[in-house]
């Protein structure tokens, strides 16, 4: 059993440290620190900068989520754009939905889905090679700013507020999205640890509130985002698309062929907006500000220097292996 500890250094007043039992992968890539290593109780684990993004042990509770709840509120969603999310974890949720005709990934950082298709095959599954699926490799700033294409739903699986997803939690980024949606679109974005980071849930929440009508943050709980209930964020203009009852979503289900899941159910998805209080009254407070005007996006407070391996291999300085693996497949 190896010695080496893996800190995750986001939090600024507290660390979780992972049994690293082996290290597949560790790289700078031109992007980021990303680092892929076994853990013996959660499987093989991503960080990417120091911050935990995925373990094969419970990375299908946020994946469902982030992919379920907007692709079930609609009723017939075609078109999908998932911003980041090079793993493949939700778009490979999103290809489950038999309706979904094509579904884009703009991922700013090839080596995620490289390494992903290395080093965890099991979480894109098949999805990079759906013939629906597309792969644009750029910065998702730029390609919401320029595109014009439209979509039914549009998924922002980022990172943290900090290094190169920083712009993917601010206004601009958002009004760009809100341009690419469909009439009656959904946009969902992660919105980090409600308990411990109420003002990023509170000013993605104002922004929405401030661009849509209808801004509804909801949770789940993935235990490797160590500190409690992970908040998601769903915004629209139709109103109507969050009261479908239990009996629509399942039918939804049963005809799109999406089955087998692990954590998404019509009760699931149903109850995952009811909040607890003290989060209700934060969420209310900022769709109340983000109506008056007040759109103030979250503004990260300045990120701590990312990990440096205490023991280990030395970080590579760049990333031949990954180069040499077979590119992501970027269709045009
Ligand atoms: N606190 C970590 C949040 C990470 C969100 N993105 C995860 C990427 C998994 N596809």
């Amino acid at each position: 059993m190896s010695d080496r500890w893996i800190e995750e250094t986001f939090h600024a007043d507290w660390r979780v440290s992972l049994r690293a039992s082996k290290v597949l992968h560790e790289v700078k890539t031109e992007h980021q620190h990303l680092v892929i290593f076994d853990n013996p109780t959660w499987g093989k684990v991503l960080m990417l900068d120091g911050v935990t993004q995925l373990t094969t042990k419970d990375e299908h509770v946020y994946h469902e989520m982030m992919a379920h709840v907007p692709l079930m509120a609609l009723d017939k969603p075609r078109n999908v754009l998932v911003v980041g999310g090079g793993d493949g974890g939700v778009m490979r949720e999103v290809l489950k939905h038999s309706c979904v005709e094509r579904a884009v990934l703009v991922e700013i950082d090839r080596e995620v889905i490289d390494t992903a298709l290395e080093y965890y095959p099991e979480i894109p599954g098949g999805a990079f090679d759906d013939p629906r699926s597309q792969v644009i490799i750029t910065d998702g700033l730029k390609y919401m700013a320029e595109t014009d294409q439209r979509f039914d739903c549009i998924i922002v699986d980022s990172s943290e507020p900090i290094g190169p997803s920083a712009v993917l939690h601010t206004k601009e980024f958002f009004t760009d999205c809100r341009r690419a949606l469909l009439k009656g679109g959904i946009l969902v974005t992660q919105n980090g640890l409600a308990q411990l980071f109420p003002d990023h849930l509170a000013g993605t929440t104002r922004v929405f509130a401030s661009l849509f009508k209808r801004a509804a943050p909801y949770i789940c709980h993935q235990p490797c985002y160590f500190g409690g209930l992970f908040a998601l964020n769903l915004a629209t203009d139709d109103k109507m698309l969050l009261s479908n009852d239990a009996k629509t979503l399942a039918k939804r289900a049963r005809k799109r062929g999406v089955d087998g899941l692990k954590y998404w159910t019509p009760s699931v998805h149903i109850g995952s907006f009811a909040l607890p209080a003290w989060l209700e009254s934060v969420v209310e407070a900022a769709i109340e500000a983000g109506r008056a005007g007040d759109d103030r996006g979250y503004a990260a407070p300045p990120a701590p220097k990312p990990a440096k391996p205490k023991t280990g291999p030395a970080v590579a300085k760049t990333s031949a292996k990954a180069r040499k693996a077979a590119p992501a497949k970027a269709k045009k």
